[in-house]
């Protein structure tokens, strides 16, 4: 046997950076039928914001067609849009939730 057996010789280069896992946004987009107020609630209910951010962040749904309402690890981000698919479903909205990779 002339192949050698063992590692000598062979560099194993560390990689510089370590990989975090990657973050989703969660968006929701207009339509024109769920009520303004029934968005603010949502906001407020599963994104954690205040009444005053609620209300401008459905606004800016309302006028640009979409906004990111939060970023997520990928687990966090597929509850929040369940949970908001859901709770609009059973309220008879067609509201939309989605998530894509940041
Ligand atoms: N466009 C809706 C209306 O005029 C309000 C709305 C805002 C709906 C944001 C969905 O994600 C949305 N009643």
């Amino acid at each position: 046997k002339d192949q050698p057996e063992d590692d000598a010789g062979v560099i194993t280069q560390t990689r510089p950076k370590t990989d975090r896992p990657p973050l989703y946004k969660v968006m929701i987009l207009n339509d024109d039928y769920t009520p303004m107020e029934f968005v603010v609630h949502v906001l407020e209910r599963f994104f954690g914001l205040s009444h005053t951010q609620s209300f401008e962040l459905m606004l800016t749904v309302h006028k640009k067609g979409l906004a990111v309402v939060g970023v997520f690890s990928y687990e966090v981000a597929e509850t929040k849009v369940a949970q908001v698919m859901d709770f609009a479903r059973r309220h008879q909205h067609p509201l939309q939730c989605t998530m894509e990779k940041e």
